[in-house]
């Protein structure tokens, strides 16, 4: 982990374990209402969280599909996230504001690997916002469609 302000995240840190191929690139940016304000994680910093599995159909994909990832709730908490919205933004520009309350009152996640495989880059990766969207009726709307953010690049608490 990379951060602008020395101080942020020291919880996220990883000690020791040199940073296997690749597993040291930024993935995610989290800024504005954190610790230390600005955080860039790679990949490995991210696997030191909880892993959840969220089986689901998606609107995009065939049948369901198990993902695995983290919980949003828990980066935003070692982080100390502080706000009522999350701006989340795509490596492909697409931006969409997501309500704080989305992450404790839903398990959203952030998928890195979809029935087993890496997210790819060129397609729905390397990381991807998906809701448990056939355990709640509610999140089968379009209103929730639209914060599936997929090849997600940064978060933005504000
Ligand atoms: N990175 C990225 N994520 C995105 C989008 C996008 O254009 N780029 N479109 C959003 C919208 S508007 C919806 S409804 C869902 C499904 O998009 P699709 O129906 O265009 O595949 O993904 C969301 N996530
Ligand atoms: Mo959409």
């Amino acid at each position: 982990m990379r951060t602008r302000t020395g101080a942020a995240a020291g919880a996220l840190m990883l000690m020791g374990a040199a940073a296997q191929a690749g597993m040291d690139k930024v993935i995610l940016q989290v800024t504005g209402e954190i610790t230390g304000s600005a955080v860039e994680l790679d990949r490995q910093t991210l696997d030191a969280l909880p892993q959840v599995t969220l089986e689901t159909s998606t609107v995009v994909t065939d049948g369901t599909h198990s993902f695995t990832g983290f919980l949003v709730r828990d980066l935003l908490e070692r982080l100390d996230a502080k706000g009522e919205l999350v701006i989340a933004t795509a490596l492909n520009d697409y931006v969409v504001e997501i309500p704080m309350a989305d992450f404790y009152d839903f398990e959203v996640i952030v998928a890195y690997g979809m029935d087993g495989e890496p997210l790819p880059r060129n397609d729905k990766g390397p990381l991807w916002i998906v809701y448990p969207r056939d355990d709640y009726e509610v999140l089968q709307d379009i209103r929730y469609d639209y914060r599936w953010v997929w090849q997600l690049s940064h978060l933005e608490v504000q």
